[in-house]
């Protein structure tokens, strides 16, 4: 079925002029990049995005880490986009990511690690409204 997924380009990956390195592992992996835009996140926005994690020892370097420099932020379309684009980031510790994958090829460590993926389709749906006009979207 066809989805769409959020993906962040992370600051660690922006920093090292990986934006277009990793775009080519997406599309190669047959995501369509529908909606795309480098921002500088605001802190209210980071703590919001990462509500979730509010509790966990890692919260404020997070926040720190991603308010730090720009992101790139996208929409990405395809067939099973949440699940397919997981897979094509890898583990969430690059130590753990398969071969060929985002963060294998790229991340640093378990926290500057290059790329967000959406988790569900709610989520999804959640973040890409988060930071895109329904107008910005074109599939
Ligand atoms: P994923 O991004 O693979 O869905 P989550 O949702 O468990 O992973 O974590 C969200 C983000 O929090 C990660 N992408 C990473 O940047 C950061 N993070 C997760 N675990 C750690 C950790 N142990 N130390 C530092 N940062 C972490």
């Amino acid at each position: 079925m066809t989805e769409r997924t959020f993906s962040i380009i992370k600051p660690d990956a922006t920093r090292r002029n990986l934006t277009g390195a990793i775009n080519a592992v997406i599309e190669k992996a047959g995501l369509r990049i529908v909606a795309q835009k480098r921002i500088k996140m605001s802190r209210a926005l980071a703590e919001e995005f990462y509500g979730v994690h509010k509790e966990r020892p890692f919260f404020g370097e997070l926040v720190e880490f991603m308010t730090s420099e720009p992101v790139v932020v996208q929409v990405l379309e395809g067939d099973n986009a949440v699940a397919k684009y997981r897979e094509v980031m890898g583990a969430t510790n690059p130590a753990n990511a398969d071969e060929g994958t985002i963060r294998k090829l790229f991340a640093v460590n378990v926290g500057e690690n290059s790329v967000h993926g959406s988790d569900s389709q709610d989520n999804a749906a959640i973040e890409i409204a988060q930071f895109f006009k329904a107008e910005e979207i074109v599939g």
